[in-house]
Parts: structure tokens; C-alpha cells; sequence
């Protein structure tokens, strides 16, 4: 039965790039094949529950915009939230869906209590997705909003803190491994610090680094196949997150030896923070061998903050594909809409309206992408410029099989004098400027 929250409106479908309604997809063809994949396995496009269904609007100078009818404290908005949730992802059409425990259950009185709740509520999250079909892409346990988490999770100075999140973690991990999730995602919100006059970094990088250990040993022990993912962020809340970008991740999952063992969920919005742009963020997880799963949400390049805004620019969004596609796609990770509305958009319809634009423009990003790949816009002038590295003297100087005396000689024996060539950067630009 109907919340009647979306009031009359219908699955929203493709109906081409000339359609003026507003609620159809003009690019989103969820069957259409793109080098050889459907289109919604390439993008395997997630709604989250946290924006649209648990954020009322506020902001910090401001109270709550959004009425919604599910807001309340009891198990049974839960469930009515539960249903309005499934309702938007059949209107949508989209495979996915991501969540906290803190959006999908009230927190209990206690950690049994809270615990209890969350399997309560995922029994009836598993008969929405039973019926739907709508698949779990990612859990997520919240160590940010309450109190108790203010000077952190893992790296709390209270071992008990340390400990309270352990036991939410393995109750999220577990109900995510119930239902089917494909990864699950840490995002460490409150792992860094306000200040280093409190704070002992070496302890607090060592309490993280076991604690993200103790997820993986049970993410082995209970047998769940999918991927542990970090979700890298410079800072806001804190000052300082030690889960920084791409690289800063890499390396402390390296000191940790768990760089087999987990890879990243990469944000536009937190790379835009961490003063990088997306694509670099997954072009180097891709070098790195740990990229996993994107947020999609941008950032508004004045404010200064994690905006959480959906999608709209195709040529900077195509960018970021390219290099996934290049990496050879998704395997467990998929495209989730970390983003909310604004403000002011406080009806029903504006939540529909937001994903039909970002899905679209997502998937002309990744048709344009899929474009230049097969072509080999990009990839063809890439390999000319390293053309030089295949040589067998140029193969050795890489593989250790010469000294830097023996470089050195050779260099002069043959009074190497290489010219400089041509960056090509603006003809490259225009290359991708003909796709976008
Ligand atoms: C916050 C993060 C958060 C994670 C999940 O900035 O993006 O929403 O994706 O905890
Ligand atoms: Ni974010
Ligand atoms: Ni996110």
C-alpha cells in the first residue's frame, strides 16, 4: 500500500534526449548497451537513505525546512520511512540503495537496545528488497552524531568509546552481510582532530589501524565476500581526518598491511576538499590497485564546503568515468548519490527531480567516456607520448638491470641531447571537448 508521499506520480522511464517531461529520463536508457555492458550494470546507480530521508533541512543557521510525515523517534517511522525509501527507488528505477544503522533505526537506550532495533528494522528492509528487487551497494555504521563520538571513534582517548564502536561496527557489518551488500564503507568523520595540543597522533593512527584490522578479520570470520571500503576526507567535521585523500590512505593502509584488503569509496566532493579533482582521486586509486566505489556528490568550488550536491556538470563527471572505465568499471562498487537537496527544496517532487538530472547526467558522462576509450581519444596520444619507454635499453633502465653509473655512461657515450616535445594539452582538451 501507498505512503502517498509521492502523491500520483509513475515510474519514471526513458523517453530519449527530445522529451520536454520533466519526470522521464533523457539519457538514463537503463538497457541500452555501451561497450557491451548494460547501462545500469556500468553505472549501478545508489540512492542514499541519509539525504533524502533523514536530513530535515537544517543548516547551521537555520532550523529544519523539510515536514516530512516518517520524522519521529519510533520503530514504526522507521518502517513508514522504510516504505516512502522503497517507493522513491521504484519511481527512480535505480538497482541500489546505501545506509547508516543511524538512518534506517532510532537509537535505543542502550547498545542492545540499538542493536535489536537495527535487526528488527532489517527484517523489514530485507521484505522491501525482496519484493522490489532493490539491492543493498553499501552499509555504513554512523560514528559521528552522537556525543559520545565527539573526539572520535576508533581514535577516541577513551578505550571504551573505541569499544562501543566496535560492537556497532560488527552489528552494521553483520546486517549488511544479511542482506546481501555488496561492500562496506567506513567513512571516518570523527577519526582526526580539532587540535594537536590534545591529541597523541601516533597513538590515535595506531588505534585506526587496529580497528580497521578487527573489520576485516571479521568481514573473513562471518564469510562476507564483499569489499571493505574507506571513504578518504581531508576534514569537516574535524579539523584534520586522518583518512586525508587517496594517498594518505594508501600509505596508512600500507603501514597497516591492508592494502589487499580494503580499498576506497572516493567522493567528488571530498576530493574537491582535499584540493583535488576527482578524476585524479580514481585515476590514482586505479594506479594504486584500491579503487572501489564512487559518491557521486559535488561540491560548490566557492563555499568551501562538503555541499553534498547532486551531479550536473557531464564534462567533469565524464572525466571521472573514463578513468573507471579505463580501470575496467565497477566490480562490487557502483555510483551512489551522496547528495541532498537544497534547503528551499522542500517538496516531494524535488527529491525525484534531483536524481532524474544526476542519473542523466551521469549517464551521458559515461556514454561520452565510453566514447573516447573506444576510440582511443585519450589513450592513443597517451601511448605515443611514452612511446620511448618500449625500447630495450629504455625497458632495462626500469627493470634494475642497469646501475646509475652505467646510465650515466651510456648517456654520455651516445651524448644523449632529447628535445623537448609537445605537452599537447589544449589539442587534448579539445579532443575531449568533441565527446562531452
Ligand atoms: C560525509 C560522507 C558520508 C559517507 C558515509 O561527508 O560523505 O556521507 O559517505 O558515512
Ligand atoms: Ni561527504
Ligand atoms: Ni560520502
Amino acid at each position: 500500500m501507498s505512503t502517498g508521499f509521492f502523491g500520483d506520480r509513475g515510474p519514471i522511464r526513458y523517453e530519449g534526449p527530445d522529451s520536454d517531461n520533466p519526470f522521464a529520463y533523457r539519457h538514463y536508457d537503463p538497457d541500452a548497451v555501451v561497450m557491451g555492458r548494460r547501462l545500469e550494470e556500468h553505472l549501478r546507480l545508489a540512492v542514499c537513505y541519509w539525504h533524502n530521508f533523514v536530513y530535515p533541512g537544517s543548516d547551521p543557521f537555520g532550523a529544519d525546512t523539510f515536514a516530512r510525515p516518517w520524522f519521529g523517534a519510533g520503530m514504526e517511522d522507521a518502517r513508514r520511512k522504510a516504505d516512502t525509501a522503497f517507493e522513491m527507488f521504484a519511481l527512480l528505477g535505480t538497482p541500489f540503495f546505501c545506509f547508516h544503522d543511524h538512518d534506517v533505526r532510532p537509537e535505543g537506550a542502550t547498545l542492545a537496545e540499538s542493536t535489536a532495533r537495527l535487526d528488527a528494522i532489517a527484517d523489514h528492509l530485507a521484505g522491501h528488497m525482496e519484493r522490489t528487487g532493490v539491492k543493498l551497494l553499501w552499509g555504513t555504521a554512523n560514528l559521528f552524531s552522537n556525543p559520545r563520538y565527539m573526539a572520535g571513534a576508533a581514535t577516541n582517548p577513551d578505550p571504551d568509546v573505541f569499544a562501543y564502536a566496535a560492537a556497532t561496527v560488527k552489528a552494521c557489518l553483520e546486517t549488511t552481510h544479511r542482506l546481501g551488500g555488496e561492500n562496506y564503507v567506513l567513512w571516518g568523520g570523527r577519526e582526526g582532530y580539532e587540535t594537536l595540543l590534545n591529541t597523541d597522533l601516533a597513538r590515535e593512527l595506531d588505534q585506526l589501524g587496529r580497528f580497521l584490522s578487527l573489520v576485516v578479520e571479521h568481514k573473513h570470520r562471518i564469510g562476507f565476500r564483499g569489499a571493505i571500503l574507506v571513504e578518504p576526507k581531508p576534514q569537516e567535521p574535524t579539523k584534520h581526518q586522518y583518512d586525508f585523500d587517496v594517498a594518505t590512505v594508501y600509505g596508512f593502509l600500507r603501514r597497516y598491511g591492508l592494502e589487499n584488503e580494503v580499498r576506497v569509496n572516493i567522493e567528488q566532493g571530498h576530493a574537491i576538499l582535499a584540493g583535488h579533482s576527482f578524476e585524479h582521486e580514481i585515476a590514482l586509486a586505479n594506479a594504486l590497485g584500491i579503487f572501489g566505489s564512487i559518491d557521486i556528490n559535488r561540491n560548490d568550488y566557492q563555499s568551501g564546503w562538503d555541499t553534498d550536491q547532486f551531479p550536473n556538470n557531464v564534462p567533469e563527471v565524464a572525466l571521472a568515468y573514463y578513468h573507471i572505465l579505463a580501470g575496467g568499471g565497477f566490480s562490487t562498487g557502483g555510483t551512489n548519490f551522496d547528495a541532498k537537496l537544497r534547503r528551499q527544496s522542500i517538496d516531494a517532487d524535488d527529491l525525484l527531480l534531483a536524481h532524474v538530472g544526476g542519473i542523466d547526467t551521469c549517464a551521458r558522462a559515461l556514454k561520452a567516456a565510453a566514447r573516447m576509450l573506444e576510440d582511443g581519444a585519450l589513450s592513443g596520444p597517451l601511448a605515443e607520448r611514452y612511446a620511448g619507454w618500449r625500447t630495450a635499453e629504455a625497458r632495462a633502465m626500469l627493470d634494475g638491470e642497469r646501475s646509475l653509473a652505467e646510465i650515466a655512461e651510456r648517456a654520455l657515450a651516445e651524448g644523449l641531447d632529447p628535445r623537448p616535445r609537445s605537452g599537447r594539452q589544449e589539442a587534448l582538451e579539445n579532443v575531449v571537448n568533441r565527446y562531452v
